[in-house]
């Protein structure tokens, strides 16, 4: 049985000073300690692509990449510096005022989305450190929106559950770049508890927890095809998808069973067997890793990668090409990970073997696509936390 946790994100009480700020430079230099630091880690998703936004199945893992943000002062406005980005435009504690532009337009969008459930509208500086590489699949908007997120709480006393933090950054994500994307990659980031995986219905937000086997290694091989769900065909996806469903009668895709698709019209019919087939693979790869079968979840990941090549059409060839190596080279399966049309694969490997896996994939793919395919094993790891 899936069911709801209700842990909260306590802030408690941040002193502010008289003058509402202390100096950024003295805090940075270390004479005065930072007011609190905030991780929020990225996310692999074993299982369950595109079946979010239908209110379907999915198995995340927070992983051990994440972002940090470091509040150093108070202040009046939000001004966000990142280590790698350099600073972002400051913007209202509340979120309002005039757009800004680049990556701090997700720290804005995040503060309109807080402002709107009732955080006090208190700015901060705060520094911004990523280790999770960009367009990868991995989720490092989501990390970022987060972990700004939960300063932004934190520092204002201001109390959210973790779901209600994610939704809230999973709306901010649609408003700050139009991404209509679904709960996936806030919720793993929230949820993630280290050597677990989150089974999580999309519906409900149920959910529960699937230890990862400690003999499976989870590997994350870059294609070097840099994705932005802004520019892919992720928004026609999800409207195609919405099309389909409105045929077959309802909104949730845990309601449709594959006879209903007779019928539809051909593309509607292959979107929707995508995802109700997956939904059902969600549940079969949760049981496998519970019976520690790694065989059978392979299985599965190469049928969902299948699925969302020929029927989602998501996949590109060098997607294809990293699947295709990585089984050769001993995977027990692999499949495109996250939104696909670029990205990363995920290969599940034994782990006494991943890294002769890891270098035998990326000689291959060097030799057969002119690329890089650097790869990671990304561990289960705890979700999202404020320290002070
Ligand atoms: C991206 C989206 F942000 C998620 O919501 C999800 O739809 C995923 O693609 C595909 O499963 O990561």
């Amino acid at each position: 049985m899936l069911y709801l946790d209700r842990r909260a994100y306590t802030s408690g009480g941040i002193p502010r000073s008289a003058g509402g700020t202390r100096p950024a430079a003295a805090v940075a230099s270390g004479l005065v300690a930072p007011l609190l630091t905030a991780w929020a880690p990225g996310r692999v998703n074993l299982i369950g692509e595109h079946t979010d936004y239908s209110g379907g199945l999915v198995l995340p893992a927070a992983i051990q990449l994440g972002v940090t943000v470091t509040v150093d002062a108070l202040s009046d406005a939000v001004a966000l510096t990142s280590t790698k980005l350099g600073p972002g435009e400051p913007f209202a504690p509340d979120g309002g005022g005039a757009p800004v532009g680049g990556w701090a337009r997700y720290g804005q969008a995040v503060a309109a989305e807080l402002a709107g459930l009732g955080r006090p509208p208190l700015g901060l500086t705060a520094r911004i450190d990523s280790t999770v590489p960009a367009g990868a699949g991995l989720s490092s908007s989501a990390a970022l929106e987060v972990g700004i997120a939960l300063a932004l709480c934190a520092a204002a006393a201001f109390e959210l559950e973790p779901l209600q933090l994610a939704l809230a950054c999973q709306r901010a994500e649609l408003r700050a770049v139009g991404v209509p994307c679904g709960i996936l990659d806030q919720a793993a980031c929230v949820l993630g508890r280290p050597d677990t995986a989150i089974l999580l219905d999309c519906a409900t937000l149920e959910h529960r927890q699937v230890p990862v086997p400690g003999e499976a290694a989870l590997l994350v091989i870059d294609s070097g095809v840099e994705r932005s769900l802004e520019s892919s065909g992720y928004a026609q996806r999800r409207q195609e998808l919405e099309h389909a469903l409105r045929l077959a009668g309802t909104t949730r895709s845990t309601e449709v069973s594959l006879p209903q698709l007779e019928g539809l019209d051909p593309l509607s019919a292959r979107r929707l067997r995508h995802v109700v087939s997956e939904n059902r693979r969600v549940l079969d790869f949760a049981a496998a890793f519970e019976e520690r079968d790694l065989a059978e979840a392979g299985r599965l990941l190469l049928a969902s990668h299948t699925s969302l090549r020929d029927d989602y059409e998501v996949s590109i060839p060098e997607l294809d090409l990293l699947v295709e190596l990585a089984c050769a080279a001993g995977a027990h399966g692999a499949q495109l990970l996250g939104g696909g049309f670029g990205g990363s694969v995920l290969a599940l490997v034994d782990t006494a073997r991943a890294d002769e896996i890891a270098s035998g994939v990326a000689s291959r793919y060097r030799e057969r696509s002119g690329r890089d395919g650097r790869s990671l094993t990304a561990h289960a790891s705890a979700g999202a936390s404020v320290q002070r």
